[in-house]
Order: C-alpha cells, then structure tokens, then sequence
C-alpha cells in the first residue's frame, strides 16, 4: 500500500453553509471518539494541527440564492490554504469538517496540488446528495448543497476561483457513491454535465463491491485520489448525527467495503470528513462510526489481506 502514512487533521468548526446548525461540533467530536489514537494504532503518523478560525454563523436568510456567502467564502478561503500547504510538504491533510460547503476549498486546494504535481486527480463524492445545486436550482440557498457545482466552475466568481484555476475540477474527475436525495432542477443539471453517479438503487441492484470496482476502475500509479465523505452517506440506523438525514443508505458492512476498497488501491491522498453534527447525534454514535470507518480507509480489515 502506497498511502501516505503521515496525516495532519486540521478542524474546520463551522456550519455556515447548512441549513440546521451544529456540524460546527464535529471536529471535536471526531477527536472525543479518539480518531487520533485509531489512526496511530495503524502504523500512521499523525499530528493535529487544531482548528482554523472564521467569521461566526449569522445565520440569516438566503440573498440571491445563497446564505452567507462572503462567510462561506472566507471559511472556504483559511481551508485552501491549510490544506494546500499541507500537500505541499508531502503530508496528507484530513479535513475535519464542519458543513460540506467546506469541499470547495479543500478540493480546490487538492486540484491546486494536483496541477503543479501533474498528478491525475480522482474524486469519490460519498453522500446522500449530489450538491450540485446552484443559485437558481437551489430550493435552500444552502451552500453544502453546492460544492460539487463550484469546483465544476458553476457558481459565484468569488467561491469558485478560490483555487486560482476556474473551474477547479472537471465533472469527468468526480464519482458519486450512495446518492438518493437530489432536488429536481439539480437532477437535470447532473445530467447535462454527465456526472457519474452510483446511486443507491446501482448499488442495491449491482452491490457495493462491483459499484466500488468501476468508481475505482481508471485509477494508476499517477493518481492523487481525494475522498469527501459525508455522514449522511451512511443509512441513519447507524448514523443519526447529520441535519440532513435520508433513509436507506448504506449499511454499516457495505460502508466498511467501501472504505476497504479504497484503501486497498492506496492511492488515497485527501480526505474529507464534513457533516457530522453532534447536537442530534446519541453518545457520540455518528463520530465512533465515523471513525470506525476511517480506520478500514487506512487499512484495518478481518483478514488483513495486503
Ligand atoms: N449536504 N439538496 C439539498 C439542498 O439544500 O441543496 C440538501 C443538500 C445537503 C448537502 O448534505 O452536504
Ligand atoms: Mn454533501
Ligand atoms: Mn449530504
Ligand atoms: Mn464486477
């Protein structure tokens, strides 16, 4: 396995681009279900650089389609350049969000890296959304329902140019595992734009291990893989602790396969982890699950296959 093996998680204690407040907890609550300490158990050299800061969360109501635009840029704008710095002293930056508004700076920053190293950049987008809303699709205003659209280039100059490449990424990059909530205007714009989406009704029919075969089939020895993970990628039986909660997602085992495979290309080189949202989470279930999970991202499994 080729993964890097020296991690920096950097919290990104904000929820200014959901539309229920609280995901702002989540890095805290990642390190309270000890990420630190399962992440070491497995050979891998961790720092934690502690949390980025940013304006508060207003929490006002959408103006032209979105809220609090100039704050998500600004949290967006503190997460590309910790990131970016990261990458460029050969670490691998986890994102420990926070609301996934907060996938545009860090991905922008990944596709930033991936420019000046002529690395192929790979996507795997694990969520019950597509966020590939825009301003005029959108029927929130909330920008986590829109950062694929940003690094894709559709969305506001300022958010979308914070990598220094409009558009950051192409659609081509990006795979799409678990989706089965996308908003109607949204559904047409991922169509016209070709996304590759593995939805849940692919996923029941196919499996998750054929769906993880073909999202992982174009990888090589050249690719920087970036993995965003949403909490509510998760079935909410196993992970109640996300504001935007919808039923029949993955099961507990078909997520851990999902990580195991990813890890087993070990060409994972970023990762997110964002909507976590610990004032309707029980115990602290959603973070241990969470963490849980990144462990077989980093490699644990049953049989210990190399
Ligand atoms: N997330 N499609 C809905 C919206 O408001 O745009 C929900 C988005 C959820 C975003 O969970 O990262
Ligand atoms: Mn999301
Ligand atoms: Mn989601
Ligand atoms: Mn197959």
């Amino acid at each position: 396995m080729t993964t890097l093996r020296s991690v920096s998680l950097i919290g990104v204690p904000t929820d200014i681009g959901a539309g229920e407040r609280g995901a702002s907890m989540g890095p805290e609550a990642l390190r309270v279900a000890d990420l630190t300490k399962a992440l070491r158990s497995h050979g891998v050299d961790v720092v934690d650089r502690g949390n980025l800061s940013g304006p508060p969360n207003p929490w006002l109501p959408p103006v032209d389609g979105y809220r609090h635009l100039s704050e998500v840029v600004a949290w967006n704008q503190v997460t590309h350049d910790a990131i970016y710095a990261e990458l460029k002293a050969g670490r691998m930056p986890i994102m420990l969000g926070g609301d996934h508004c907060l996938g545009i700076g860090s991905v922008s920053a990944v596709a930033r890296h991936c420019r000046d190293t002529g690395k192929k950049l790979r996507i795997l987008w694990l969520d019950a959304h597509a966020d590939f809303n825009t301003s005029k699709l959108t029927p929130s205003g909330n920008v986590h329902g829109m950062p694929v659209a940003c690094l894709c280039g559709f969305g506001p100059q300022e958010l979308i140019e914070i990598g220094g490449q409009v558009p950051a990424i192409s659609p081509k990059w990006v795979r799409q595992i678990g989706i089965r909530s996308v908003d109607a205007g949204e559904k047409r714009f991922v169509h016209e734009q070709d996304l590759e989406v593995f939805d849940m009704r692919y996923i029941d029919e196919m499996g998750m291990r054929h769906t993880m075969e073909l999202a992982l089939a174009t990888l090589d020895a050249n690719t920087h893989l970036h993995v965003s993970f949403d909490v509510d990628f998760l079935d909410p039986s196993i992970a109640p602790g996300v504001g935007t909660t919808v039923p029949g997602g993955p099961t507990y085992r078909e997520a851990h396969l999902c990580m195991e495979m990813i890890a087993n290309t070990g060409y994972m080189g970023s990762l997110d982890i964002v909507e976590l949202n610990p004032a309707l989470d029980l115990q602290n279930r959603t973070a241990k699950v969470s963490v849980d999970l990144i462990e077989s991202l980093f490699g644990k499994s049953t049989l210990m296959r190399k």
